[in-house]
């Protein structure tokens, strides 16, 4: 059996539920996190000791990090369709992963604290401001790599596709000025049809 701790209003809680919603997958949620607690419990540092969401248990292997595990369960479910076979197409959407945790948290996070959940400590106009303009230029980066695909690997949905999907939803509705990305606003359009992605990740951002 498929646990998954986590709090739907966080963003790397929604990237496993929503992979595991395209592989349609069985599991139990158990809320976990923020005003959830959970994390602070002993028992779940045993599990995972950053006491962060999302955590899983998929019949005894525990698992952290939201990508390592959408990789894990896209990779075991490899009939879900999410996990290429040839290395180099799955290579070429995992960089997206990894530009999501490497390039896109700077920016993104002092504009979702600040903006939508009001953190004292971002609430400086001008770091808002450069934060505004510097994701408009990653995310600009994207929309050049989309220009001759569907997805960010090729023509289907792959994991590559998760991490920045529940970005590009969580950007889209910040009160931000963005610049217009023909090709990414069109990805963004052909996530929207899907069903596990309006379920989990086109939620009010909270
Ligand atoms: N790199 C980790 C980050 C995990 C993380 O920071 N999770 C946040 C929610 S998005 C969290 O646990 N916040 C504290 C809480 O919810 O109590 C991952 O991708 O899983």
């Amino acid at each position: 059996m498929l646990r998954i701790w986590g709090r739907t209003n966080s963003i790397n809680v929604m990237k496993v539920l929503w992979c595991a919603d395209e592989l349609a997958l069985d599991y139990e949620r158990i809320d976990a996190g923020m005003a959830f607690g959970v994390v602070g419990d002993d028992w779940y540092a045993g599990m995972n000791p950053n006491r962060r969401v999302p955590t899983i248990d998929d019949d005894g292997l525990v698992l952290w990090e939201s990508n390592t595990i959408v990789r894990y369960l896209a990779a075991r479910h490899p009939d879900g369709g999410l996990w290429p076979a040839d290395a180099r197409e799955r290579a070429v959407g995992e960089k997206w992963m990894d530009w999501q945790l490497s390039m896109l948290m700077e920016d993104m996070t002092p504009l979702f604290w600040g903006l939508v959940r009001k953190a004292p400590q971002y609430q400086d106009a001008d770091r808002l401001a450069k934060a505004a303009s510097s994701v408009g230029k990653l995310w600009a980066m994207l929309d050049a790599a989309l220009a001759d695909r569907d997805y960010v690997a090729g023509d289907r949905l792959s994991v590559g596709d998760i991490p920045v999907g529940c970005f590009v939803w969580r950007w889209a509705n910040l009160p931000i000025a963005r610049p217009v990305l023909p090709h990414l606003e069109a990805w963004h359009e052909r996530l929207k049809a899907r069903p596990a992605f309006r379920n989990n990740v086109m939620l009010p951002l909270t």
